[in-house]
């Protein structure tokens, strides 16, 4: 029986542990007195060279759900994430040394002028906060995240769509040398890349939907999508992409790659919905990792009031 494994540790162990490790990091690099002059959502850069970076101060968003948190190390250490395996537990091991700095993502297609930022500089021009949400894999397990981010809406608005900006496409890294879930093998390769998704414009304005680009206080390990990645706490999981690189302002409605994967199964919404059981299995009820027992899943994932008018009209059947 497995006693000590991570999904059993509690939120508390797990917090006095992380601020043990993190005073401890501090100390030894010399970076106390630039933690304490960073100011709210800025960057505290460490001179330690592979300190990870903080978010100082964070100022907690109100659209946080209010449930208890999944532990960091649940969190990091199952992970849907192809670019380095299919299995869920081996990311972590593979996407520990994944260099996430320098790190670029172009913004392009309907917009005024295409831009290139600098991951960084975008996070200044764009300070993060907290927002607790929750993320459900298709698979029926689910977690509750601190993500630290910002509304993708913002950026998107900074940038003046044209009329014509109906849709959000999204790329992921496609890089084989740094991913190696990427390179060729013998038996195929799991999916096409470079990994993509894409939103309807008025999905990726809404204010639930961000950028994050840190957990925990800390920025996004390479197994949670680092350094910035999509989440949209009402959709399933696949939608929320990692790692990415490119954002394209469109007319039409993109594909994105589970859809082309197994168009009978993925859908483009994907809005989570327990009636709509998947083709090889049901919807209704979900593990919260950690837990024991199965509990029943919410329409929109619990984000209905905030979401359902998007979707008014629809056929739920098409919301797969
Ligand atoms: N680029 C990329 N993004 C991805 C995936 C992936 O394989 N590649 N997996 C998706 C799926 S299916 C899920 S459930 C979530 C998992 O995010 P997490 O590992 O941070 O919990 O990432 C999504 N984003
Ligand atoms: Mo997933």
């Amino acid at each position: 029986m497995l006693i000590n494994k991570p999904a059993d540790l509690r939120p508390s162990e797990i917090t006095d542990r992380r601020y043990f490790e993190r005073r401890r990091e501090l100390l030894k690099g010399g970076a106390a007195a630039a933690v304490g002059l960073a100011a709210p959502g800025l960057l505290a850069l460490s001179p330690a060279a592979a300190a990870k970076i903080k978010f100082e101060q964070l100022k907690r968003s109100e659209l946080s759900a209010d449930e208890e948190l999944t532990p960091y190390e649940s969190v990091t250490s199952y992970n849907n994430f192809y670019e380095f395996s299919t299995d869920k537990k081996e990311p972590a091991e593979l996407a520990r040394n994944f260099k996430s700095r320098p790190w670029t993502i172009t913004v392009e297609g309907e917009i005024g002028q295409p831009k290139t930022f600098d991951v960084d500089e975008l996070i200044k021009l764009f300070p993060p906060e907290e927002r607790i949400y929750r993320l459900r894999c298709v698979e029926a397990w689910s977690m509750v995240i601190p993500w630290v981010g910002f509304p993708l809406g913002n950026l998107i608005r900074s940038l003046a769509p044209t009329s014509r900006a109906k849709f959000v496409e999204f790329e992921t890294l496609h890089d084989p040398e740094r991913m190696p879930g990427q390179r060729p093998s013998l038996f195929g390769g799991s999916l096409e890349w470079p990994y993509r998704e894409g939103l309807r414009i008025d999905e990726a304005m809404h204010p639930l939907t961000i950028l994050a680009v840190g957990l925990y206080g800390e920025e996004l390990p390479g197994q949670n999508g680092a350094p910035i990645r999509l989440v949209v706490p009402w959709k399933y999981g696949f939608k929320s992409i990692k790692s990415i690189v490119r954002i394209r302002l469109v007319e039409q409605q993109p594909v994105n790659t589970w859809q082309a994967q197994a168009p009978g199964e993925y859908g483009f919404f994907a809005n989570v919905n327990p009636d709509v059981a998947h083709p090889r299995w049901s919807q209704a009820r979900e593990r919260r990792v950690g837990d024991f027992f199965k509990r029943p899943t919410l329409p929109f994932n619990g984000y209905a009031d905030q979401v359902a008018d998007l979707y008014r009209g629809m056929d739920p059947r098409k919301l797969y």
